[in-house]
């Protein structure tokens, strides 16, 4: 369905260039030890628009240098023991200049990855919104220091303090490059931390125009360091780096495992946002119009590259036939199309492996003897740029590649059910346990279902809506931890008690 388009444009005026930076270390600009670059390909096209640089070992060990450095100055005055409510300052002028730039973040963003342009803009709102959120939440915290703690003996007080947990590493995805990392930045410095940003080698663009934002506001040296680089070289050393108190990941569950062993042999915390196989639960009593709208909306939704997106329809067999019918005609309407092109709703997937990589799923899932309804191909008016038709597969067993694996891709598979037990069992046959989501009529059985999920979040009614305030993170091979939120915020916290004797009586 249409959606009000932010701006009119056309493609030509849409373009802009990429930044050329360096990497954002101790609040300047640096030539990473080794020189070398990474380039960045547009989705849409094909081509080098740009490179960003790579950074190793040697970067990182100076960036916690500078992050450790930023702790102590001034006694930690400046930062880590200031008040909530002076960093609150610092965030709050971030997301005023975000949102001044909103333009062309989001369209740096559409080149980088490839999201549709109207959706990247959605994307830094909802960025400006979470450090300011993040704002509020500093400023509380000031309210909650030295909260006294009921003892069962009055001849001794105790209090809590809530320190920051110190120096953080931060390790991103590329499907929000932006967002993903400020769920993680913006509690981090809000609680007074120093962190180090690790983005996706292949979206970093719009991280590192963060940086030049923390310029621009004075944000304190060594508080924000920004490291591009590849996941070995870059992201390796920084989970494993001795003098890091803390990693905070989201991305695939081979990598959250290495990155977890990392951590281990330092005995560092660490919080893990991994995949997803999110079901989403149909019964036959809703408005099939509405219905379809948001399994096509969980599910294709920056190209299905979401973590939760709900991949899994699980729908009720009396209303399957008129339910796919539908699906399949209005998957056919979608526009597929530049991402800077006014209307588009789905654009490229991020890179010629992942694209590789979902036609592969869908000719696994042709080969095991599902039936692809619609899509799963290249559409015919674009040549170049990774473009694919969204897939909706059908006569799929629970012992298929296309209903147990992560594809991270426009690619629903369907199965139908018979009964509320059936619906709840396939929904939570999945080693995930991140998204969820029931649309039915009847809100004591959506209650029920709700219940039941062995999952993170749940959706009642719609799919993938997201806010700041509400934690998000998953149970089983999804990770653990929470983001967002207040929760988000205890990730970057660590709480001291103060317990005084008050007797004149010797122990
Ligand atoms: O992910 P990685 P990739 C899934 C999706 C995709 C697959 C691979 O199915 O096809 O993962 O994508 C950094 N130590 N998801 O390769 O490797 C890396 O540089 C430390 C789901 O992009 O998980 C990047 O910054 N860091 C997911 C980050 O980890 C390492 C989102 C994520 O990359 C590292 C993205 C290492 N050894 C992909 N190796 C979601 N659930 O949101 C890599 N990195």
């Amino acid at each position: 369905k249409p959606v009000p388009a932010i701006e009119i444009r056309t493609n030509s005026d849409m373009a802009i260039p990429i930044p050329s930076r360096q990497l954002f270390i101790d609040g300047e600009w640096r030539e990473p030890v080794r020189k070398n670059r990474i380039p960045v390909i547009n989705p849409a096209t094909e081509e080098i628009v740009g490179d960003i640089p790579a950074a190793t070992s040697e970067d990182v060990d100076i960036a916690v240098k500078a992050a450790r450095t930023a702790l102590k100055r001034n006694g930690g005055k400046e930062w880590a023991s200031a008040s909530g409510a002076h960093r609150a300052k610092y965030l709050r002028a971030i997301a005023a200049k975000i949102t001044e730039k909103k333009a062309t973040f989001a369209k740096l963003e559409a080149i980088d990855c490839g999201k549709p342009y109207d959706e990247a803009a959605w994307d830094i709102d909802d960025v400006a919104g979470c450090f300011e959120y993040n704002a509020d939440l500093a400023e509380a915290l000031d309210a909650k220091q030295n909260a006294s703690i009921d003892l069962p003996m009055d001849t001794f007080k105790c209090h809590v303090i809530r320190e920051p947990i110190g120096v953080v590493g931060l390790i991103t995805p590329w499907n929000y490059p932006l967002l993903m990392a400020t769920w993680k930045v913006a509690p981090a410095l809000a609680a007074g931390c120093a962190a180090i940003l690790k983005p996706s080698e292949l979206a970093s663009v719009t991280c590192l125009e963060l940086g030049e934002v923390c310029r621009e506001v004075g944000l304190p040296p060594g508080v924000l360091n920004i490291l591009t680089g590849l996941g070995p070289e870059a992201g390796a050393p920084l989970a494993s780096h001795p003098d890091v108190d803390k990693i905070a990941f989201t991305g695939s569950s081979a990598t959250g495992s290495k990155i977890m062993t990392a951590a281990a042999q330092n005995v560092k915390p660490v919080t893990l946002e991994l995949g997803g196989k999110s079901p989403i639960v149909v019964f036959d009593d809703v408005d099939i119009d509405k219905a379809v709208e948001w399994a096509l909306f969980g599910c294709f939704w920056t190209n299905g590259q979401i973590c939760s997106a709900t991949s899994r329809l699980i729908l009720h067999e009396s209303i399957a036939k008129e339910f796919l019918d539908k699906l399949v005609e209005w998957a056919k309407n979608i526009k597929i199309s530049d991402p800077l092109e006014e209307g588009c709703r789905l654009g490229p997937v991020v890179s010629g492996a992942q694209y590789e990589k979902v036609l592969k799923f869908v000719e696994t899932a042709k080969r095991e003897g599902a039936t692809v309804l619609f899509g799963g191909e290249r559409p015919q008016h674009l040549k170049k740029g990774f473009y694919m038709e969204p897939a909706i597969i059908s006569d799929v067993t629970t012992s298929m590649q296309i209903w147990r694996d992560e594809v991270f891709g426009p690619v629903l598979c369907v199965k139908t059910f018979s009964t509320e037990e059936e619906a709840i069992e396939l929904a939570n046959d999945t080693q995930y346990g991140l998204g969820s989501a029931v649309i039915s009529n009847d809100l004591e059985r959506c209650d029920r279902v709700a219940k039941a999920f062995e999952a993170g979040i749940v959706w009642v009614n719609c799919s993938q809506p997201c806010f700041s305030q509400a934690p998000w993170g998953g149970k089983k091979r999804s990770g653990f931890g929470r983001e967002l939120g207040e929760w988000g915020l205890e990730n970057y916290l660590s709480v001291k008690q103060v317990t005084r004797y008050i007797s004149n009586d010797p122990w």
